[in-house]
């Protein structure tokens, strides 16, 4: 008369993570049916041990003859990414532009062992209205060793400022779990202005009507100049040398206006 075998519970412990199912009963020949797969947040699932350190793994084929505990192993990953920078000229460099008001790629790469999801760069303060995301982040996904490209760009046509545009560029992934600051500045000098000496009312040339409008001045000082220009004798002030040197310029060949 064949002997009945019994039926055995098997305990499953995950170990610091969690699972679904936390027993399952053998077949009369002492296999499980199948193995759940817990999960634990910058793990990586090992399989099921007999021991909560050691032991041996559950497969398949493991037979069991009695009520079990079995235990997850785990390996620890790390969730890391670096950000380098790559500069590129400007391409559409504007007056005033400094040197650093680059086009940068940033680069961004996964140093860690666990997959990086959900990247995203965000600006934290206003600085979304200084530079602009030319090649936004395309993956949302990034593997162990995988990088991928961030573009930016200062905006255009903006005021020359004695103070940088700076702005601070938040990258993130695994849903904030981690993060880097990427700080960005640059500046907008004034364009230098250049002097066209002479030209005292600013219509472009240098003639009879700029000489007349010196006397002017001279005569009732309400008169509007352009005085950087009314300095033609290029010494820094302007005075009634300039009136002489201005009328000799239109009398003689060969007298020069300016500093
Ligand atoms: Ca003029
Ligand atoms: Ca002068």
């Amino acid at each position: 008369m064949p002997t009945a075998h019994p039926v055995h519970n098997v305990i499953f412990d995950a170990n610091g993570g969690t699972v679904d199912v936390f027993q399952i009963q053998t077949d009369i020949n002492g296999y499980i049916m199948w193995l759940p797969v817990p999960t634990r947040a910058d793990h990586a699932f090992a399989g099921w041990h007999t021991q909560i350190d050691g032991g041996h793994l559950i497969t398949w084929s493991t037979v069991f003859t009695a009520d079990t505990i079995v235990y997850a192993h785990w390996i620890q990953q790390t969730s890391a990414f670096t950000v380098n920078p790559v500069y590129h000229a400007f391409p559409n460099a504007q007056p005033g532009y400094g040197t650093n008001a680059m086009e940068q790629t940033f680069v961004i790469t996964n140093v860690g062992t666990g997959n990086i999801t959900g990247l995203s760069a965000v600006f934290l303060d206003n600085g979304g209205t200084f530079f602009r995301i030319t090649a936004p982040l395309q993956s949302a996904s990034l593997n162990p060793g995988g990088s991928v490209r961030l573009g930016i760009r200062p905006a255009a046509n903006l005021a020359a400022s004695t103070v940088p545009y700076a702005a601070t560029l938040l990258i993130t992934g695994n849903n904030g779990g981690i993060s880097m600051i990427v700080p960005l500045s640059f500046v907008v000098e004034p364009a230098p202005q250049s002097v066209r000496y002479g030209d005292l009312n600013d219509d472009g040339r240098v003639d009879s009507a700029d000489l007349i409008l010196m006397m002017r001045y001279f005569a009732q000082p309400n008169v509007s100049i352009n005085m950087a220009a009314a300095d033609v004798n290029g010494d820094g002030v302007v005075n009634q040398a300039d009136l002489i040197h201005f009328t000799r310029f239109f009398a003689r060949p060969g007298v020069v206006l300016g500093p």
